[in-house]
C-alpha cells in the first residue's frame, strides 16, 4: 500500500515555491491509489513564529488554501502536527539513535544560519521531528521541493538507524518524491535565491490587484536595454513566466528575448504578461479561500476530524517503536 504523507510549516502565507514545489503535488496525488496524509506543522513553525495570534491565524490561512485547492479531507488526512502527541514520542526515540553529526550536516540549517538566523535547539533538531512526522504513519512516499529531499534522506538513515539497533522492522522507508521539472522544485524568490518565507523574498500565491503589481515590480530585474539580446536562461522574470505559461509561448518569449532588437519585450512587458497569467491561474482557488476563512470553526471541526485519524495511525506506530526498544 503506498502512503502518501507530506507537511508544510505555517510559518507565514505559503508562497509559489511552496505551491509548485509542494502544494500542487499533495492535491494531484489524491488521484493515486493509496492513503494520503497532509498536516500542517505548526511544531516547526514555532522555530520561527513565536506569536501566538500569528501562528494560530497562519493554520487556519494554511487550511483554508489547501481546501481551496482542492485538497479534499475526505480523501486525505488533513490534520495540525500538534494534535498528534505520538509524533513528539517518536522524536525522542529517533534523537536516541540519531548522531549529532548527521544533524550538522544538514543544508538547510547551515544556510539558514550563515543568512544571519539565529539558531535554536529547535531548529538544529528539526529534522529528527520531521522524520518522525514520516515515519508515525508509516509513509512510503513523501512529496516535496527540493530543498527537502535531504531531510527526508535523513528519515531514512534515522529509521534505518532505529530498526538496527533494536533489531527490528519498526520503521518502513520513505522515499521522497520531486515535481516533474527542476523550474518546479526550486523555485526562486525575488531575488534569485531560493524562495523562502524566512528570506523575504516569498511571493503569496493570492496576492492581487496592485499588491500583486507591486510583488512582482520587486523580482530583479537589470539595466540592459531591451533591444540588447540576452539569454533567457539569465532572466529571472522568465523563470517565474516559466511557471504559469505553456511551452509554445514560453519558447516565443525566450526567442524574442534572445533575439533582441525593436521587437524585443522589455521587463515591463515581462512583468504584464505574469501579473495576467498569475491572477489567471490563481482567482478561482482565491475565492474559494476567502470563502472557507469566513469560517473558522469550520476549518477547527475539520482539522481535529483530521487528527483522530491521524493520532490513531500514529499510536500504532509508536506501540510497535515502545515494544521494540523496550519501553512497554
Ligand atoms: N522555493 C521553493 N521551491 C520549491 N519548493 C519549495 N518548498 C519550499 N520552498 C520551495 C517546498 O514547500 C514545502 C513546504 O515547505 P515549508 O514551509 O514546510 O518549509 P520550507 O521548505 O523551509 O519553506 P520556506 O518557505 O523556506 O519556509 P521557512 O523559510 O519558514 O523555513 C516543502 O515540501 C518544500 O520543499
Amino acid at each position: 500500500m503506498t502512503t502518501f504523507l507530506s507537511g508544510i510549516q505555517p510559518s507565514g502565507r505559503p508562497h509559489l515555491g511552496n505551491y509548485f514545489g509542494a502544494i500542487r503535488q499533495h492535491v494531484a496525488s489524491q488521484e493515486e491509489d493509496g492513503e494520503h496524509f497532509f498536516f500542517i506543522a505548526d511544531y516547526h513553525a514555532l522555530t520561527t513564529v513565536q506569536d501566538a495570534e500569528a501562528l494560530r491565524s497562519n493554520v487556519r490561512e494554511m487550511a483554508a488554501t489547501y481546501f481551496a485547492l482542492g485538497l479534499d479531507p475526505k480523501r486525505a488526512v488533513f490534520f495540525r502536527q500538534s494534535d498528534v502527541p505520538q509524533v513528539t514520542e517518536i522524536t525522542w526515540l529517533l534523537s536516541c539513535v540519531t548522531g549529532m553529526g548527521l544533524l550538522e550536516r544538514a543544508h538547510s540549517f547551515k544556510d539558514k544560519t550563515a543568512k544571519g538566523i539565529k539558531p535554536s535547539v529547535g531548529l538544529f533538531t528539526y529534522p529528527i521531528l520531521m522524520a518522525a512526522d514520516i515515519l508515525a504513519y508509516d509513509s512510503t512516499i513523501v512529496p516535496v521541493g527540493k530543498d527537502q529531499v535531504q531531510h527526508v534522506e535523513m528519515a531514512q538513515d534515522m529509521a534505518g538507524h532505529f530498526n538496527a539497533a533494536f533489531d527490528s522492522q519498526v520503521f518502513v522507508r520513505p522515499e521522497y518524491r520531486l515535481p516533474e521539472t527542476d523550474a518546479l522544485a526550486k523555485v526562486p524568490g525575488s531575488d534569485g535565491e531560493k524562495m523562502s518565507k524566512s528570506y523575504g523574498n516569498d511571493l503569496w500565491i493570492f496576492e492581487t490587484g496592485k499588491r500583486l503589481k507591486k510583488a512582482v515590480g520587486r523580482i530583479l530585474t537589470d539595466s540592459r536595454d531591451p533591444s540588447e539580446p540576452k539569454d533567457p536562461a539569465g532572466v529571472l522574470l522568465v523563470d517565474f513566466l516559466a511557471l504559469f505559461l505553456e511551452d509554445k509561448e514560453l519558447n516565443e518569449w525566450r526567442e524574442k528575448i534572445r533575439e533582441g532588437g525593436a521587437n524585443a519585450p522589455g521587463y515591463g512587458h515581462l512583468k504584464v504578461r505574469l501579473i495576467e497569467a498569475w491572477e489567471e491561474t490563481f482567482a478561482p482557488a482565491r475565492a474559494r479561500f476567502e470563502e472557507y476563512l469566513a469560517d473558522p470553526a469550520a476549518l477547527d471541526a475539520t482539522l481535529l476530524v483530521g487528527a483522530e485519524r491521524a493520532r490513531e495511525r500514529a499510536s500504532g506506530v509508536r506501540d510497535r517503536a515502545y515494544l521494540a526498544c523496550g519501553l512497554r
